[in-house]
């Protein structure tokens, strides 16, 4: 009998295969270059066929777009650029139609400096908003209040010239950080939780969910030392006092309880950007919110052994929770560039993998036809993080607008148009991908009805099984078997007996197995045991 992860009852995105829109770059229907809202509705019978139980839009609320949506100045109502609110729910509407949930990007870390509260906040020291943000006195040296870093560089604080106190940013200084400590803040988010359940989204993905909540009394951050993660050591200090905060927990049960009143219940993904696994499992208690993103395993390097210990280890302390798996996303690079190095083949092996974990797993717009990343040149950078950070590219490169058909235009923006950002290699498309049955898409397309289908797959537990070095080898449930070879020479599995229901290599679709699997470099099947 197939293990299901005990206490998810009721959970309805266990197992299930989910999909982040970059709504900016998915399809475009007024012919301006930027993609929108009826787009992606336009675009729904696409993620049907493909077996997606549920979306998540970055941010469509109303953006001056310094940082791409992630700067909001209306919690409220949808960005002129992408649409309307009735453009939104249409798009729910139409979704739930075709089974699958909408889910939105709730910022709650900061609010674009354009925001009203923060207009009003900065204008009078006596504004009822003023305590909404972290403000504070200079240093005697007349400096910033403490020595935190911004996570795009530079000092985290601003000063005001009018009111002499310096505001807190740990992003853009356009993004100013609100206090997560005033109970009046804790209440208007979930107001706007419950505005947008109230009108039938699905759920959220929780924006720098880790962060939100700063050291009340504002303490230096200590010194990094050799053994502290790289991001740590480019910023000169551990994140001791401005992130993860014991009280976070806190906010993030508060969060949970409004969303568990809804029937069915709403699901909250957090954005729990740290760097070393451990740093996650303090959000993963299960009391918290219901998924947080495993953004040390997407930057986990590409080899068998490497692998092997992220899964496991999350695997270890995520026993009562579901685990999610993601390759890509807006900020970080595709994981057919950074696990696969733009090869073909490995990129299989990669999704294949993704694809028969235990939990739930999130595509990225583009992971269907293995896109990779594109090369923007200087002039055309548009993130202010890659802009500051030149020559690294920023995350122009993973945002550019999904590739549908080889045509001018790509299908996404009529011909003629130019796009906000130029396009990948067209040659990788959606249109000529259907048309293959042994296609990257189909390989999708194929994993995800199976996983979906599966019992085993979709919430048998995961065990490690010994395979030579290069291979990742797994169980799932107690009927089958994953075994990916990430190296360049083949690899003999042991196996027992079975046949392959999906290989990378679609020619070996139901080979029958006697024992000894022969795998080839950069290849990988899925095996019913029998
Ligand atoms: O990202 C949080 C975060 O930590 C990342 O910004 C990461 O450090 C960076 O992208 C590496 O280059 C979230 C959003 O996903 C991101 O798009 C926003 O820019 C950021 O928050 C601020 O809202």
């Amino acid at each position: 009998m197939t293990e299901t992860t005990p206490g998810t009852d009721g959970q309805w995105w266990v197992g299930e295969v989910l999909y982040q829109i970059y709504p900016r770059s998915y399809q475009d229907t007024d012919g301006d270059g930027v993609g929108d809202l009826r787009g992606i509705t336009d675009r729904l019978d696409h993620l049907a066929w493909l077996g997606i139980r549920a979306i998540w839009l970055s941010p469509v609320t109303v953006s001056p777009n310094a940082d791409f949506g992630y700067d909001v100045a209306d919690y409220y109502d949808v960005d002129p650029s992408l649409g309307t609110l009735a453009d939104l729910d249409e798009l729910i509407a139409a979704a739930a139609a075709r089974g699958i949930g909408v889910l939105m990007d709730l910022v709650p870390n900061h609010t674009s400096d354009r925001h009203p509260w923060f207009v009003g906040a900065r204008g009078s020291v006596d504004d009822p908003h003023r305590a909404w943000y972290v403000w504070a006195d200079p240093a005697p040296d007349g400096g910033p209040p403490n020595n935190w870093v911004s996570t795009f560089g530079g000092s985290a604080w601003e000063l005001d010239e009018a009111s002499r106190q310096y505001f807190l940013h740990n992003f853009l200084d356009s993004q100013p950080d609100l206090d997560w400590w005033n109970e009046e803040v804790r209440a208007e988010f979930d107001r706007i939780l419950r505005f947008w359940f109230d009108r039938g989204v699905s759920g959220f993905r929780i924006d720098v969910a880790h962060m939100v909540v700063k050291d009340r009394e504002l303490r230096d951050n200590p010194p990094a030392v050799d053994s502290d993660p790289l991001m740590d050591q480019i910023r000169g200090q551990r994140q001791e006092f401005n992130s993860c905060r014991p009280e976070t927990h806190d906010v993030h049960r508060r969060w949970r309880a409004v969303a568990d009143s809804y029937d069915p219940p709403r699901l909250l993904v957090g954005e729990t950007f740290v760097e070393r696994l451990e740093d996650l499992f303090p959000f993963t208690d299960g009391t918290q919110l219901h998924l947080d993103f495993n953004i040390p395993f997407a930057h986990t390097s590409f080899s068998a052994s490497a692998l092997r210990d992220a899964i496991a280890t999350t695997e270890a302390a995520m026993a009562p929770v579901v685990p999610v798996w993601t390759g890509s996303n807006h900020d970080i690079s595709r994981f057919p560039s950074r696990w696969a190095g733009d090869d073909p083949g490995l990129a299989r092996v990669a999704l294949m993998m993704l694809l028969t974990l235990r939990g739930t797993v999130f595509l990225y717009q583009g992971d269907e036809i293995g896109m990779t990343d594109v090369d923007i040149p200087r002039d055309e950078l548009v993130d202010p993080v890659g802009i500051r950070f030149h020559p690294y590219a920023g995350r122009d490169p993973v945002r550019t607008p999904m590739q549908w058909e080889d045509v001018d235009g790509a299908g996404f923006t009529p011909a003629g148009v130019p796009p906000w950002l130029r396009f990948g290699d067209l040659t990788c498309n959606v249109v000529d991908q259907h048309a293959d049955p042994t296609s990257f898409l189909h390989l999708t397309h194929d994993l995800i009805a199976l996983r979906v289908a599966t019992p085993d797959l979709r919430t048998g537990l995961w065990r490690a099984v010994d395979a030579p070095a290069d291979v990742l080898a797994y169980t799932r449930g107690d009927g089958h078997l994953v075994a990916l070879n990430l190296g360049d020479a083949s690899a003999t599995v042991g196996t027992g007996p079975g046949s392959v229901v999906i290989g990378t290599d679609r020619a070996r679709d139901g080979e029958v197995v006697a024992d000894g699997l022969a795998l080839p470099g950069r290849s990988g099947v899925v095996l019913r045991r029998s």
